[in-house]
C-alpha cells in the first residue's frame, strides 16, 4: 500500500467512526456536496455537476439514461474566462466542450487580440480566434473602469473558476489579487498560464516559440548538423493549455471534498519540459555511455555533454526514420515513418526482399544493426520508394510493422474518418461562413461534445448581465452609460 493509500484508508476509517457517533450520520457529507454544487445550482436549471459526489465515495445511483443523454461532464461549472491568444483559450475551449459555461471577458472594442490577427476574410473574426473559442459566451468589460470592476466582482461570486493568461502581474494590477478573489468567493479556483514559474524569468512575457526554446524542445529538435528547430505543433501554447485544463478539473474535484478553491499555475517552460521529458531521460543516460539508439552512435560521432538533436530518430529505443515513398521529393509529403522494431525484424527483411538478413549475424540482432542503420534504412527506402505512402502503410500493417504516412494538412482536412469522429468539424459562422476546425480530441462516451461557433465580440453581454448576474434593465443601462462595457472611442463620442 502506498503512503497515499494508507492516508486515505486511515482517513476513511476515522470518518466512518465519526459518522457513527453522530445521530445524523450522513449529514456532514451531504452538506459538503450541497455546498459544492451551490453556485451552479443557483443560476441555471442545469443539474449541478457534482450533485451528490462528495469526494468520500458517496455517489448518486448510476443514471438510467442512455450514455450521452445525461448532460455533460462539466455541466453546472461556470468559468470566468480571462484568457487570450492561444494557451488560455485552448484550456477554456476544452472545458466548454465538456459542458462548462465559459464566459469570455474581453476588452471593449478590441476583444481578444487574435480576433484581428492573420485575417483571411475581411470583416470577420480570424480563424486564429474562431478555432480556439468555440462554445463560449463573450462579454465586453473594461476591467479597469470602476463599474467594470463591479461587474467583475459580481461575476467572481457566480463563477467556479477564473482562468487567465495575462502577462505576469496584470491580474493584480486590475485589482483581482488572489486575496480579493478568495474573499469574494472562497470556492473560486484561480488558474493561470505564465511563461515561467517562480525564478529569474518569472516576470517575462512568453510566446509559443520562446517556450519551445526554454523548455528543452528546440535544443533536441532538428538535425545534429543544423540549428535548433521549433515544431509546428503548438506544444508551448496549446500544450500548456491542456496541462492547465487538467489542473482545473483536478482542483474542482478536490473542492468537492474541501469546499475551497485554490490557485492552479502552469508555466509554459514546465509544460514543454514535461512533454520533452524523454530528452531529460537521455541527458542522464549520457553519464553512463553513448546513446546507442541515436544515429550518431552508429556513425561513430562522439556525444557531447548535452542531449543532442537526433533528426528523425525514434525516441523509444527502436530505430526509426522518415523514408521517401513514390512521388518524393517532388511531393513534399510523400514520406513514411518506418520503425525497425526488433520483434518484427524478420517480417521487415521479408517485405523488403532481404530474407538473408534474418540470420546473417551482421544484421540479425538489434545490437549488430546499430552501426549499420544508415545502410539498413537506405535499403528499406529503396523498397518504400516503389510504393505510395498509403500502399506501404497497407502492406506493412499486415505484418504489424510500425509505420505512419506523413499526412499533410490538406489530407487531414479531407479525411472522412476524422470527420466522422468529430475530430475535424465544419462550423458555420455568421460573418465568415463555413470553416473547418479541430473538434474535441478527447472523447467521453457519456459527455458528447458538439462544436458551437465562437461568439462575436460582446455578443452575450446583455444576456450575462441579466441572466447570470440578475441585473435589472435600469441597472444594465446605468452600467452601459458609464462606459464600462464599451470602447473608449465611443465614450469620447458620447461625452
Ligand atoms: N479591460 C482593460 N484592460 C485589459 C483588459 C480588459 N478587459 N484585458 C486586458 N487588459 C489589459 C491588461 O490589464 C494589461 O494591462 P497592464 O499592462 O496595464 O497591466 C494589458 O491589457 C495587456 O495585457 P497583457 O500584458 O496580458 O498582454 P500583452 O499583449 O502585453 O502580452 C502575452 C501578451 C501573451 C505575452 C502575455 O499576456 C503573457 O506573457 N501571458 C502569459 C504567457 C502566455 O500565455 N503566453 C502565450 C501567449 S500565446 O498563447
Amino acid at each position: 500500500m502506498t503512503d497515499m493509500m494508507e492516508d486515505y484508508s486511515m482517513a476513511k476509517k476515522k470518518q466512518k467512526a465519526k459518522a457513527k457517533s453522530k445521530s445524523a450520520a450522513k449529514k456532514p457529507a451531504r452538506k459538503v456536496a450541497r455546498a459544492a454544487a451551490k453556485p451552479a445550482a443557483k443560476k441555471t436549471s442545469a443539474k449541478p455537476a457534482v450533485k451528490k459526489a462528495n469526494g468520500n465515495g458517496a455517489y448518486p445511483k448510476p443514471s438510467s439514461k442512455p450514455f450521452g443523454m445525461d448532460g455533460k461532464a462539466l455541466q453546472g461549472v461556470r468559468i470566468l474566462d480571462f484568457t487570450h491568444v492561444q494557451s488560455g483559450p485552448t484550456c477554456t475551449q476544452l472545458l466548454a466542450w465538456f459542458g462548462a459555461d465559459v464566459i469570455k471577458v474581453e476588452r471593449p472594442g478590441v476583444g481578444d487580440i487574435t480576433r484581428g490577427q492573420l485575417v483571411d476574410v475581411k470583416g470577420a473574426d480570424s480563424l486564429y480566434f474562431t478555432m480556439l473559442n468555440h462554445n463560449k459566451r463573450s462579454i465586453t468589460i473594461d476591467s479597469k473602469h470602476p463599474q467594470g470592476k463591479r461587474v467583475l466582482d459580481e461575476l467572481i461570486k457566480k463563477c467556479d473558476v477564473l482562468v487567465e493568461n495575462f502577462a505576469p502581474g496584470a491580474l493584480d494590477r486590475m485589482g483581482l489579487t488572489w486575496e480579493h478573489i478568495h474573499k469574494l468567493n472562497p470556492r473560486m479556483i484561480v488558474a493561470s498560464v505564465k511563461g515561467f514559474g517562480p525564478g529569474p524569468y518569472e516576470d517575462c512575457k512568453v510566446y509559443e516559440n520562446v517556450a519551445q526554446c526554454t523548455g528543452g524542445s528546440a535544443s533536441t529538435t532538428g538535425f545534429r548538423d543544423g540549428p535548433p528547430l521549433v515544431t509546428g505543433a503548438q506544444i508551448g501554447d496549446s500544450g500548456t493549455g491542456l496541462h492547465l485544463a487538467l489542473g482545473i478539473v483536478t482542483a474542482l474535484y478536490q473542492r468537492t471534498r474541501t469546499g475551497r478553491g485554490q490557485k492552479v499555475l502552469c508555466a509554459m517552460q514546465d509544460g514543454v519540459l514535461n512533454l520533452a521529458r524523454v530528452k531529460l531521460r537521455d541527458q542522464q543516460r549520457l553519464k553512463h555511455g553513448p546513446l546507442t539508439e541515436y544515429s550518431q552512435y552508429g556513425e561513430g560521432i562522439p556525444f557531447g555533454d548535452a542531449t543532442p538533436r537526433a533528426g528523425n530518430d525514434s525516441g523509444g529505443g527502436q530505430p526509426g526514420r522518415i523514408l521517401k515513398c513514390k512521388g518524393a521529393p517532388e511531393d513534399p509529403n510523400a514520406y513514411i515513418y518506418f520503425i525497425t522494431q526488433a520483434p518484427v525484424w524478420g517480417e521487415i527483411c521479408d517485405v523488403i526482399g532481404e530474407p538473408g538478413w534474418k540470420t546473417d549475424p551482421e544484421f540479425a540482432t538489434p545490437k549488430a544493426r546499430l552501426p549499420k542503420l544508415n545502410q539498413i534504412f537506405a535499403r528499406i527506402e529503396e523498397w518504400t520508394m516503389t510504393k505510395t505512402k498509403f500502399e506501404a502503410m497497407e502492406i506493412l500493417n499486415k505484418f504489424d510493422i510500425p509505420c505512419g504516412p506523413i499526412l499533410s494538412m490538406k489530407e487531414l482536412a479531407e479525411d472522412q474518418s476524422l470527420r466522422k469522429t468529430g475530430t475535424v468539424v465544419e462550423v458555420d459562422h455568421p460573418t465568415r461562413g463555413k470553416y473547418l476546425s479541430v473538434g474535441n480530441p478527447i472523447k467521453l462516451s457519456d459527455s458528447i461534445s458538439e462544436v458551437k461557433r465562437s461568439p462575436l465580440l460582446g455578443e452575450h453581454t446583455d444576456e450575462i448581465l441579466s441572466d447570470v448576474l440578475g441585473f435589472k434593465a435600469a441597472e444594465i443601462a446605468d452600467i452601459k452609460n458609464s462606459g464600462a462595457l464599451s470602447a473608449p472611442e465611443k465614450k469620447e463620442k458620447a461625452a
